[in-house]
């Protein structure tokens, strides 16, 4: 189990997450974790003995840090998790080990395509052993004038074969930094990859086996077990309304980066659902049934991938049928160099990284050295096809050594940009508030 490092607490001496913290005493966090009571505003206390305490535990003078918020909590504790490592997995962090989760750290994504060995984890049941790509089949069923049995022959024979750059996110990517604490694997940045996918279109499956004029929804099964072992019990079925699923960027994938499938992706066959929730991309794809009504399969009902259909308060309670399925993923960045906590020599570094938003393309990502007080364009790059991460670069300079922090911000083609804040939600789903980066600059 990965774990945060623990601030030691001065009075009780009781070690306690940095996010308990903050969310449990607000107003004395400063003082708990920097020495010093920050009252309403950090521009006071960090004058004098608080700045000290925190450029020291920082590493270096804050030259902006009339900007720093209140409150805020310094990026360079944002990513306090051990590292642990799984074969064949180049450096990503395990959540959990039963199912297996495990995310990338962010200098790890800095490619424009995701190494398979680098693309994060998501695993709610036990994966099939020992698959027979030969021998497996794909059906196609309900709501369809002639319901099929394909195998991965046949997907290939008879249909267009294509590569796409996707990007997969996890509808709980960011939820380690919710506050209250939502229940769920506490990923923290590292949930979201974008591979090159070879497979056949969706689309161009369903429209050979004739989609009827009341088809509403998509349900999608697999051969995964269920957490329990039982017999037909399902760890996961999710589904798309039938208007998605006709979009051309949805792929039966065959191919990851070039090779089949790896075990632990889906192997030999699954969905590739970019944009939206990782969970609507089902691993192990056995059957897809076209359905009349809403998809009500394990996952889907209740409030699993949803979230409140109006703005709630940290910690509301939400009745049920207030919870709506979450369809497209929000606007977002990543920063993927430097890596947090890289120490700078020199008074400029060039910051790099990639933005996506659901199904539509990004616009513009801007870059902050500030705290947000001011921005400058970032270089942005067009999607290499829909629904393809985006690649930025910034020549970010300091003008003086001390500690910064780089904030990415994109913003879409609906003009829809990332918040600051977390628009909070019982299941911890959908954070898109800027990455940030802590800087070093040496000199
Ligand atoms: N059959 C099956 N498909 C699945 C899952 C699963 O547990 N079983 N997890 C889903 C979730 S929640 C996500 S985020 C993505 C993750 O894909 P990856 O593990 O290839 O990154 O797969 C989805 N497809
Ligand atoms: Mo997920």
């Amino acid at each position: 189990m990965a774990r945060r490092k623990g601030i030691d607490m001065k009075n009780d001496n009781e070690q306690k997450g940095i996010y308990e913290i903050y969310q449990s005493q607000p107003d004395t966090a400063d003082e708990k974790v920097f020495g010093r009571k920050s009252h309403s505003d950090r521009r006071g206390f960090l004058k004098g003995a608080g700045l000290a305490t925190m450029a020291a535990v920082l590493g270096g003078a804050i030259p902006f840090h009339r900007n720093m918020p209140a409150g805020m909590i310094p990026a360079a504790f944002a990513e306090g998790l051990d590292d642990v490592v799984i074969a064949g997995k180049d450096g990503l962090i395990v959540l959990n080990d039963r199912p297996l989760n495990a995310e990338t750290p962010p200098h790890l994504l800095n490619d424009d395509i995701t190494p398979t060995d680098r693309h994060f984890i998501r695993n709610n049941g036990i994966p099939p052993v020992n698959v027979d790509p030969q021998n497996w089949t794909l059906e196609i069923g309900g709501l369809v004038d002639n319901p099929m049995t394909l195998s991965i022959e046949d997907l290939k024979n008879k249909f267009d074969v294509v590569e796409q750059q996707l990007v997969v996110e996890c509808g709980g990517n960011g939820r380690a930094f919710f506050e209250p604490k939502a229940k769920g694997n506490q990923w923290t940045y590292g949930a979201v990859g974008c591979s090159n996918w070879t497979g056949v279109r969706l689309a161009d499956v369903l429209k050979a086996a004739g989609v009827k004029e009341n088809a509403v929804y998509t349900a999608h099964y697999s051969a995964d077990m269920h957490l329990s072992g039982k017999e037909g019990k399902l760890p996961i079925s999710r589904g798309i309304p039938i208007e998605k699923a006709m979009g051309g960027e949805n792929l039966i994938a065959f191919e990851q980066n070039g090779k089949p499938i790896h075990p632990m992706h889906g192997a030999p066959l699954r969905l590739v659902v970019p944009g939206w929730p990782g969970s609507c991309s089902q691993k192990w794809l056995t059957r897809i049934d076209v359905r009349d009504q809403v998809h009500d399969g394990p996952k889907m009902t209740g409030t699993s991938y949803r979230v409140p259909n109006r703005p709630v308060a940290p910690g509301e309670k939400v009745a049920k049928e207030d919870f709506e399925i979450i369809e497209r993923m929000p606007v977002k960045s990543l920063i993927t160099s430097p890596a947090t906590n890289t120490e700078v020599a020199g008074n400029s570094v060039t910051v790099r990284g990639h933005a996506w938003s659901g199904d539509r393309t990004v616009k513009t990502v801007e870059v902050s050295s500030d705290f947000g007080a001011t921005w400058q364009k970032a270089k942005l790059a067009e999607p290499a096809n829909p629904a393809a991460w985006q690649t930025f670069t910034a020549d970010v300079e300091f003008p003086k050594p001390g500690y910064y922090e780089v904030w990415a911000k994109a913003t879409d083609d609906q003009g829809v940009s990332q918040p600051f804040a977390i628009a909070w939600n019982p299941k911890g789903y959908l954070n898109n508030t800027f990455h940030r980066v802590a800087v070093l600059v040496k000199g």
